[in-house]
């Protein structure tokens, strides 16, 4: 890891947002990549800040004036990780479940959906499967991605896809689960259609579905 990329994630774990603001431009200035900032920097630092929670070393304060200064750097960060293509490739409705609310995965999801050409429709955190089920009837979007941190707000994934059978809506979208407790093995259990580890993989799983479906359609 460079030297800079070290500093941020320093000043984020402080919580130090000034400072990991200034030296986010720093190193943007010094050619250093964005995507190794976010990855090394950013969500390493978030990850240190959970094993100080869980380890009793941070308590929630501690843990609040980190995520706030994450949440100063990422807008730094997001004109040099995504482009501005227009939004062609499809819909998505998006949120945190029913009793989570952790965002910062969420939006940076958002942020690099929007990079790829997707129109984002946030529900924000705390989503219960009534709402999503609302947006959809709504927005009639193709994608239906849900966000959790917590092993026991999981369960609102199950819950919404359950009410999304009962509702005749479950055919109409794909559905796609991430955050840090998931895995694909929840993600099959629940009848999720994918998982992903990060933003990234978020925007390559929801293209090859696109792009599946258009040959499909063509055919
Ligand atoms: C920051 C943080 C907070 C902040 C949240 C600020 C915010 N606006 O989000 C604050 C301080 C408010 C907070 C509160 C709480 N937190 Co908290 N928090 C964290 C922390 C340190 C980092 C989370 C984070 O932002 N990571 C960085 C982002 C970028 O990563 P990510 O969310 O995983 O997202 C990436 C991928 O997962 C993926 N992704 C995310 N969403 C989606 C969705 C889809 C569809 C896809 C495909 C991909 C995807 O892409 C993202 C980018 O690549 C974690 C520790 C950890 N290691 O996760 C604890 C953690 C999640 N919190 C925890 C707890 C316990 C809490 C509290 C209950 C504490 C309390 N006593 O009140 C409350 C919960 C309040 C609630 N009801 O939601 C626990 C959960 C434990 C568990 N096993 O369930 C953790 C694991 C800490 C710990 N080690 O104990 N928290």
């Amino acid at each position: 890891m460079s030297d800079a990329i070290a500093t941020i994630k320093d000043w984020v774990i402080r919580g130090r947002k000034n400072e990991a603001v200034a030296a986010t431009r720093a190193a943007l200035d010094e050619g250093v990549d964005p995507g190794a900032i976010m990855k090394d920097g950013l969500i390493a630092a978030m990850s240190v800040v959970g094993e100080k929670y869980s380890s009793g070393e941070f308590f929630l304060p501690q843990m609040m004036v980190a995520a706030r200064a994450m949440t100063e750097v990422v807008p730094v960060l997001k004109p040099h990780l995504v482009g501005e293509a227009a939004a062609t490739r499809g819909k998505v409705v998006l949120g945190t479940v029913q009793g989570d609310f952790h965002d910062i995965g969420k939006n940076i999801v958002r942020m690099m959906l929007e990079g790829g050409g997707y129109e984002v429709v946030d529900l924000g955190v705390d989503v219960t499967a009534d709402m999503f089920i609302e947006a959809i009837r709504k927005e009639a979007p193709q994608f239906v991605l849900m966000s959790a941190l917590i092993t026991l707000t999981m369960e609102g994934m199950r819950r919404t896809i359950a009410a999304l059978e009962e509702a005749g809506l479950r055919s109409s979208v794909r559905v796609g689960v991430g955050g840090a407790p998931l895995t694909h093995k929840y993600a099959a259990e629940i009848g999720a259609d994918f998982y992903s580890e990060d933003a990234y993989e978020c925007v390559q799983a929801c293209n090859r579905m696109v792009d599946s479906a258009r040959a499909e359609a063509g055919r």
